[in-house]
């Protein structure tokens, strides 16, 4: 027998509900015996993680019957199904998740307790898949769970990047990075495929030749192949049967390609010819919003997307389905500009290895890809110098080229004589070094483009993709960001879960507009006492939390005013920092001044290289040192930076808030999502007009929503005449002594070195306009101090605003997905009695 394919004869294997049921005795029994069976321990020498491996493991078996038929129920029915296609999943940890999905998490938290152990620190355990960097890689994840959820056909294809995201210590006020090492003790939730390995062509050159029917055809020599071995993880939605798959690939050397130099007895050098194989999928670039141009990355790329596209295509010759029905079968989603060599790749496959026509190709490629935009940073749209592309991908230089001569002519036909236009749309830059621009293929490329909240969307048909619009209407839409209410309400926030339930029931977990039915219930004394109990709960825990990691004491009556997101300049985590000296500036002044009691949060990485995002936290961790520390702030201002900011923490965090930052100057932020992640919870935001903050304060009611700020309009308007900041710094006093408050060493020591990189960035190019927003955003904060201390208010105003967060289910954002661009629908999944392997 061949060992990679299925053989004939199979025994019928019974599922049987002792092994696999769902109740506290046989969740027991089950835990035990995967301790003894899989671990190999007996319980006097177990440690935490084997429990916890017993406890994944227990929970996995009960996946797997879910998992399998839903696999074998679209495969029978020959249903569309969507791809989404990313280079991140920031999927946060998977055991509670799954334990709430499958609806035993209470009946498991039993079992474990019963048998002596305690609950959460096993949930705790768990090392997450840390393999995004922030927004972008956490959506994917949300997607997952809503598309599992509702039952729509899909699969998530990414890459298995040994080290995820690096681990974040702060070391006298400094980030320290390390590296993720999140296998380290086994990954319980996925299955590695060998059997189902593909192999990827990496540099070489090309040939023309002439086939059997008398074609011109063109094939690569690649200088060298690499495996791609699939490790699938079962996404299991919602109280449903349906169990989608994460289908991560990693690289491994490619053997027999090196043959030759096996047989002529070069033993040594065959096997250790794993150059780029060994180091592929080794890790995750850690830059959210920059664009570094590095070859390894450009090879992650098409070696995760070539490994996927090759994937469908053996799922439909596997089934004798003719690849010309490619599109019929598939909806790729390019998550970001990352799979956008998906155009040429998925061309190269249909031509040069199925033998199928250019014209037919390009209409498969067009009707089966779609493309979504996640910024509109400059920096970070990716191009990529052409010696590294040719060097890397020479057939795919040559699909691209002849993609942009009839992209080229297409736009003279429509816009005759406008070389201007060509030169700015064409798939190459040649402005000065030559380019390819991934945003321009993914373009050219899909049928439909979005942005992933109104205003972004607005903006990418006005300013990033406004030549495309043009020549292209029909293509663009926006899709506002959503996420899901399992793995931020239901999971992470379990005591406001069982209130909101109590009065409303538990439809609002698979329909988050149900929440609307909290409105009733904000005249009622009780339940907002209950409500600020929960809260006031949920803060002692955080403070708790703070004084054993951060060694500060924190009021849990203040109020917690949180930024948890990335470091990054337009995000404008110093603005913040500005806010709290101004406070701080009126207790120098006047140690007597009222202040609302208030507990500044911030969480957050900066990018290894980004200088500036590290200078900013080592400002707010020294800012902390002296404000916490000073006798006459008498611990009124507590300021605290959280190391490791990442899903599992964060889950923690957004439910501990009553002000959640959402800072960003206007039209920078594409939507946000922890914006959504802290209301839900609870949290009022103070925002500018920027992303999906539009939405929200739509949603919620701009009397409910504290704004401030300037407008994109006028972000442009005064950047277009000419922005001084400087003129801000000399004509506002309060915000003059904060920035010479820093400036003169205030916070360093007196060494007025260490801060004047941020300082002057400030007073003489501010891109992000923090001094011209400075004073609304004051104004702002002192209408939030005064607000907090009327706590009934303010609780009223916290309960409106989860109840209004409806829209912000990922569950919409889907459903329009489906609609709109995948053209898919819900299949149910019928579990049956039996399960036999193999048929
Ligand atoms: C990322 O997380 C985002 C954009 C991007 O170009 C790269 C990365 Cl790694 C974020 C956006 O900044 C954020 O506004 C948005 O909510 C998120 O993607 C999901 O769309």
């Amino acid at each position: 027998t061949v060992p990679n394919q299925p053989i004939e004869c199979v025994p019928t294997v019974v599922v049987e509900d002792d092994r696999t049921g769902l109740s506290v005795e046989t969740l027991k029994r089950a835990f035990q015996d995967n301790l003894f069976y899989i671990q190999g321990k007996f319980a006097n020498i177990a440690t935490q993680n084997d429990y916890y491996m017993a406890l994944a493991y227990t929970v996995r078996d009960r996946l797997l019957r879910r998992w399998l038929t839903t696999a074998e129920t679209h495969t029978h029915q020959g249903v569309r199904t969507v791809a989404y296609l990313s280079a991140e999943f920031l999927m946060g940890p998977h055991l509670g998740n799954n334990l709430i999905s499958l609806g035993i998490y209470d009946e498991a938290k039993q079992a474990i307790t019963e048998l002596g152990l305690d609950f959460d620190a096993l949930l705790q355990q768990e090392e997450e898949p840390g393999l995004g960097n922030g927004g972008l890689g956490r959506l994917a994840a949300c997607y997952l769970d809503s598309m599992a959820s509702l039952d729509i056909p899909s699969i998530g294809y990414g890459i298995r990047y040994e080290f995820g995201i690096f681990d974040q210590d702060i070391r006298d006020g400094w980030q320290i990075e390390s590296t993720d090492k999140w296998l380290r003790y086994g990954n319980p939730w996925e299955i590695s495929r060998p059997e189902w390995a593909v192999e990827v062509k990496l540099g070489g050159h090309t040939e023309r030749y002439t086939d059997e029917n008398g074609r011109n055809r063109t094939r690569w020599i690649p200088h060298e192949v690499v495996m791609g071995i699939p490790y699938d993880t079962p996404i299991l939605g919602y109280k449903t049967n349906t169990a989608t798959t994460l289908r991560l690939w990693s690289a491994a050397a490619a053997e027999s390609f090196d043959f030759a130099a096996f047989n002529s007895g070069d033993y040594f050098r065959a096997v250790q010819q794993k150059t780029v194989s060994e180091t592929l999928t080794k890790v995750l670039y850690p830059n959210d919003e920059s664009a570094q141009g590095k070859k390894l990355r450009l090879a992650q790329q098409i070696f995760f997307v070539s490994c996927s596209l090759q994937d469908m295509m053996l799922i439909l010759i596997r089934q004798g389905i003719p690849l010309e029905q490619f599109h019929e079968k598939f909806a790729v989603q390019l998550n970001d500009t990352h799979p956008a060599i998906a155009v040429a790749e998925l061309m190269r496959l249909l031509m040069d290895e199925h033998g199928i026509e250019w014209d037919t190709a390009w209409r498969i490629t067009q009707k089966t890809l779609s493309y979504t935009n996640h910024t509109l940073l400059p920096e970070a749209l990716e191009r990529w110098g052409m010696g590294l592309f040719s060097t890397l991908l020479p057939r795919h230089l040559e699909i691209i080229y002849e993609i942009n001569s009839q992209f080229l002519d297409d736009i003279r036909r429509k816009f005759p004589n406008d070389d201007a236009r060509l030169s700015r749309m064409s798939l190459i830059d040649e402005a000065g070094e030559r380019y390819v621009r991934m945003a321009h293929l993914a373009c050219v490329g899909s049928h439909a483009i979005n942005g992933v909240a109104a205003l972004h969307s607005e903006l990418l048909k006005q300013d990033v993709l406004r030549d495309f619009y043009e020549l292209y209407p029909e293509k663009f839409s926006n899709k506002t960001n959503g996420v899901t209410p399992r793995r931020f309400m239901v999971l992470s926030n379990p005591r406001l879960t069982n209130l909101i339930t109590s009065k409303i029931g538990d439809g609002w977990i698979k329909h988050l507009d149900d929440l609307r039915k909290l409105e009733a219930f904000v005249e009622d004394a009780d339940f907002r006492q209950q409500w600020r109990d929960i809260k006031l709960a949920i803060k002692q825990d955080l403070a708790t939390y703070i004084k054993q990691v951060n060694g500060i004491d924190v009021d849990p009556t203040s109020l917690f005013d949180i930024q948890a997101k990335r470091i990054h300049e337009y995000k404008r985590q110093h603005l913040d920092v500005l806010h709290i000296i101004t406070l701080y500036n009126r207790i120098k002044a006047n140690p007597d001044v009222h202040i609302t009691p208030r507990t500044f949060i911030f969480g957050g990485k900066a990018a290894p290289g980004y200088f500036m995002a590290k200078l900013i936290i080592k400002l707010i961790n020294s800012v902390g040192d002296v404000v916490n520390n000073d006798p006459d702030v008498r611990d009124r201002l507590k300021v605290v930076f959280l190391k490791d900011y990442n899903v599992k923490f964060a889950q923690r965090v957004y439910p501990a808030a009553d002000l959640s930052e959402q800072i960003s100057l206007a039209g920078k932020e594409a939507s946000g999502t922890g914006n959504m992640k802290f209301s839900m919870n609870g949290s009022l935001t103070i925002g500018t007009l920027d992303g999906a903050n539009v939405e929200i304060r739509d949603e919620v009611g701009a009397e409910n929503f504290f704004l401030f700020g300037l407008t994109t309009p006028e972000v442009y308007e005064l950047k277009a005449k000419g922005y001084n900041p400087y003129h801000y710094y000399e004509s506002n006093p309060a915000l003059k002594a904060v920035i010479d408050r820093i400036a003169s060493g205030g916070f360093s020591n007196g060494d007025t070195n260490l801060f004047n990189p941020l300082v002057s960035t400030l007073l003489y190019k501010d891109d992000y306009l923090l001094l011209a927003d400075y004073q609304s955003y004051i104004d702002c904060q002192d209408r939030v101090s005064q607000t907090y201390l009327d706590q009934e208010y303010w609780t009223r105003l916290s309960i409106l605003n989860s109840a209004r967060m409806g829209k912000f289910s990922s569950d919409r954002s889907i459903r329009e997905y489906c609609e709109d661009i995948w053209y898919v629908k819900p299949v149910a999944v019928e579990l049956k009695e039996y399960v036999q392997a193999g048929t």
